[in-house]
C-alpha cells in the first residue's frame, strides 16, 4: 500500500528541505518506496481533522492502510524498520543506529533550533546580540564532540544508516550559518548526505512544490 506524507503547502524554509517532511521523504526514497504527498495550508493544518492525526496541528504525518503516525523521528524510524537498507542487519548495530537517531535529535538539534527560535522571534530585543554568542558556544560545544566522534568515517556508525539520514538532516538546519564550515568533517559529512541520490530526489520533490507555489 503506498503511503500518504503530509507537507506544508507553501513551506516558509522557500524549498530549502529543512521542513520536517524532507527527512521523511529522504528515508522512503533510501528504501525505494514510492509514497503520495497531501500538501496542508497553515490553516488546514490547525483543524480538528488534521489534529486528529497530528494533535500538534503540525507536517508531517504518514498514513498507511489503518496506521497513521506523526513525528518524523517515528515516521522515519518505521519506514526503517519495515524495509531494507536503513538499519545494520545485525541487532546490536540496529541499536547503535537507533541511538544515533536520538542522539541527533535530543542532544544535537535543540542548541540549533533555540538558536533559530531567536533569531525569529527576539531579533529585535535588547538581549539579542548578547544572546547570540552564547547559542553559539552550545552548538559548537556538541559539533566538537560530534566532529571528534566521527573523525574521518564517512557516517557515524559504519554503513549510512537512519542514524546519519537524521543527523545530517539536523545538522542542513545550520543552513546558511558559517557555524558548520569550522568542522571540515562534518562539513563534508552533510555533503556525503546531501549527494545521495534518494536525498537529490526528496530535494527535488519537495522543491517542485515551491516552485509551484511560484508559477502557480
Ligand atoms: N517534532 C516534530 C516537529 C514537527 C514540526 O515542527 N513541524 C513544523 C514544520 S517543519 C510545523 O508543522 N510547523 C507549523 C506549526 O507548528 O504550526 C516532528 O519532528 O515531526
Amino acid at each position: 500500500m503506498t503511503p500518504t506524507i503530509t507537507a506544508f503547502a507553501q513551506s516558509p524554509d522557500r524549498g530549502r528541505g529543512l521542513a520536517r517532511d524532507m527527512a521523511v521523504r529522504w528515508a522512503l526514497e533510501e528504501v525505494g518506496q514510492p509514497y503520495d504527498v497531501r500538501l496542508l495550508s497553515f490553516s488546514a493544518m490547525k483543524e480538528p481533522t488534521h489534529r486528529a492525526i497530528q494533535p500538534f496541528g503540525q507536517i508531517p504525518t504518514y498514513q498507511e492502510g489503518d496506521l497513521t503516525l506523526f513525528e518524523s523521528g517515528a515516521i522515519v524510524l518505521h519506514i526503517a524498520e519495515r524495509h531494507a537498507g536503513l538499519l545494520p542487519d545485525d541487532a546490536n548495530g540496529r541499536s547503535r543506529a537507533i541511538t544515533w537517531m536520538f542522539a541527533a535529535f535530543s542532544t544535537v538539534e535543540p542548541p540549533i533550533v533555540e538558536r533559530s527560535m531567536v533569531q525569529y522571534l527576539e531579533h529585535d530585543k535588547t538581549w539579542y546580540e548578547e544572546r547570540l554568542p552564547l547559542l553559539d558556544d552550545r552548538i559548537h560545544y556538541r559539533l566538537g564532540d560530534l566532529s571528534n566522534h566521527l573523525g574521518g568515517a564517512d557516517w557515524l556508525d559504519g554503513a549510512f544508516s537512519a542514524g546519519d539520514l537524521v543527523m545530517v538532516a539536523v545538522l542542513r538546519r545550520l543552513g546558511s550559518l558559517d557555524i558548520l564550515q569550522k568542522y571540515p568533517n562534518l562539513s563534508a559529512y552533510v555533503a556525503r548526505g546531501e549527494a545521495r541520490p534518494a536525498f537529490k530526489r526528496a530535494f527535488a520533490a519537495q522543491l517542485a512544490v515551491f516552485t509551484a507555489t511560484l508559477t502557480g
